[in-house]
């Protein structure tokens, strides 16, 4: 199996010629992987590529992608497909040049490839990792605010760093999302493959290391544009996630079967003069019926009821798991309100009954019904 580690290099000539030596002494303790290592150059004017070629006189297993700036996003989106289509690579890692990212991290990061994951992020916010001491205090905070806030957006806590760049990944999960990156061109780069990755499912493990300083020349990063393009993309993917997704379907089938319950109510109500408690346990059960069907098909469709059978047997467990809120949170509210208030505001209870009873069932049916089969 090879490795490539991408190193991506804008004016970095002084760091190069410090990590190459230093990760080429690690490699030596690696003797499970073919190890190599990939310069993605983006015509740096300080002679970074000519010291890459020097170098590759010395150190057999070193190659230079060169390239315009069209920045860091773009420069690894080049490097991984260089590296899997002309090095043959079977796993990528991403590593700065700067030895902000220790070398010496390399093989904990193939360790948990070899537990059988796909992607291995380096995490500088739990345990046994860190961000460099001497930072300025709004440099600090940025960093672990700004992740926290990341992580909170996402509703993904167990992944504690989004923007960090120290990475490695099989060459499956880069072909996978290959498409959907090349529109980020800078550092939201790695807050968007993270996104992506976790949304397809790949297994992903962290390794937590200290974020060294910089001691040789300039950071490229642009703090406010950088802030300002995450926060855009994790806002509007969240935002899509949520609309267009199973929550916004649920939502949906969801107001359609509180349209069904509520004029089914009012109609036995006010035309037959039937009692609310009873009038709703037939609206809501017309509802069920209608919610059932347009989930299997809709919402929860890549894991609908394929046989007759298991059609059936979760319509029971649908109607089951929609008995306890209908009878106890909904109509129960209802009752309550009809004999201890009065009953010309049974709609109302209704509206109360009805808004607790839909957090209670996306909960059960995504938890029980249509829970995700284990791979
Ligand atoms: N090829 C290429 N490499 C880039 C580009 N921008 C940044 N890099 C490289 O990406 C790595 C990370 O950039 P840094 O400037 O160190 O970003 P940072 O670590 O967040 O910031 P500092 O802590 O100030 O170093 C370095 O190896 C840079 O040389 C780019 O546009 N093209
Ligand atoms: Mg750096």
């Amino acid at each position: 199996m090879k490795v490539v580690i991408i190193i991506p290099t804008y004016n970095e000539k002084g760091n190069i010629e410090r990590i190459v030596p230093i990760t080429e002494d690690v490699f030596k303790r690696i003797n499970n992987y073919e190890m190599e290592i990939l310069v993605t150059d983006d015509n740096s004017p300080d002679g970074t590529a000519e010291k890459v070629i020097e170098l590759s006189k010395k150190y057999k297993n070193i190659e230079l992608s060169s390239g315009m700036r069209h920045g860091l996003g773009a420069a690894y989106v080049r490097g991984m497909t260089y590296a899997i289509e002309k090095m043959g690579a079977d796993i990528v890692f991403e590593m700065d040049a700067d030895l902000q990212h220790d070398p010496e991290k390399i093989p904990n990061f193939l360790a948990k490839i070899d537990e059988g994951n796909d992607m291995v992020i380096g995490t500088r916010y739990s345990e046994g990792g860190s961000i460099p001491a001497a930072w300025p205090i709004h440099r600090k905070i940025f960093s672990i605010f700004g992740n926290l806030l990341i992580r909170t957006i996402m509703m993904r806590f167990w992944l504690h760093d989004w923007t960090g760049g120290f990475r490695a990944l099989k060459k499956e999960v880069f072909l996978k999302e290959k498409d959907e990156l090349t529109e980020f061109k800078g550092y939201t780069f790695q807050v968007s493959f993270l996104h992506k990755a976790v949304r397809d499912g790949f297994k992903i493990a962290e390794v937590p290391f200290h974020f060294g300083e910089r001691n040789i020349g300039d950071s490229k990063i642009a703090p406010m544009s950088y802030i300002a393009n995450v926060l855009k993309y994790v806002i509007t993917a969240r935002i899509k996630e949520l609309v267009f997704g199973k929550f916004g379907k649920f939502m949906v089938v969801g107001g359609f079967g509180f349209v069904i319950n509520a004029v089914v109510l009012r109609a036995l109500v006010e035309g037959f003069n039937f009692a609310p408690v009873p009038a709703n346990l037939i609206g809501a059960a017309c509802a069920i019926f209608s919610n059932f069907n347009f989930n299997n098909l809709w919402t929860f469709g890549e894991r609908k009821a394929n046989t007759v059978i298991s059609y059936f047997s979760k319509l029971i467990q649908f109607y089951a798991t929609s008995a306890f809120g209908v009878i106890f949170i909904q109509t129960g509210t209802i009752f309550l309100g009809d004999t201890f208030i009065g009953r010309q505001y049974y709609f109302i209870y209704f509206l109360v009954g009805t808004g607790v009873l839909l957090t209670w069932n996306f909960t059960m049916y995504s938890v029980v019904i249509w829970r995700k089969s284990r791979r």
